[in-house]
């Protein structure tokens, strides 16, 4: 897995350091997610939610919310102690702030489910979910949402993850 991002770290770098080296990607082949919200703030989410790709495929998130703020942050208990929703021995990633229209790539090369979240409105249910090739195992997420320490996942968010196999069946799931 390969992580870049067009911006500097601007909030809480530390948490970054050594999970992985950041570097300049050009990212002409990504798929890209868009974090969006309405007027008023009141709602909003990762468009598409959920997303199928082929390993070794790049995945970029840039926000298209000019009211807010963004992350896009994988469930792992590296980051924050959250429970482990990416597939094992998979690196984790973490965009931090991402303020409106930047970006941040992340190239996905195993096999699995990946679930991650923004990190100041996972409470507002703003998660999404991407499957890389075949998922050989239903997510870590129906075995362990609860099982690691730290902070569980609101009920909201769980709701809001695409199952596995519409995400399968229709490559692109939206909010509806
Ligand atoms: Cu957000």
């Amino acid at each position: 897995m390969t992580i870049s991002r067009r911006t500097i770290l601007r909030i809480g770098g530390g948490v970054l350091a050594g999970l992985a080296l950041p570097r300049l990607l050009l990212a002409a082949d990504a798929v890209e997610i868009r974090m969006k919200g309405n007027a008023d703030g009141s709602h909003v989410w990762f468009d598409p939610m959920g997303l199928r790709i082929e390993p070794g495929q790049t995945v970029r998130w840039i926000n298209l919310d000019p009211g807010n703020s963004h992350t896009a942050t994988a469930y792992h208990p590296k980051i924050f102690e959250r429970p482990l929703r990416i597939p094992e021995g998979a690196e984790p990633w973490n965009s931090d702030y991402l303020l409106p229209n930047e970006s941040f790539s992340v190239t996905l090369t195993q096999e699995g489910v990946y679930d991650f979240y923004c990190v100041p409105h996972e409470h507002a249910g703003m998660v999404g979910r991407i499957v890389v090739g075949q998922p050989g195992r239903p997510p870590a997420a129906s075995v362990s949402a609860q099982a690691a320490g730290g902070e569980p996942i609101p009920d909201i968010a769980l709701q809001a993850f695409p199952p596995v196999d519409e995400i399968m069946r229709r490559g692109i799931v939206r909010r509806t």
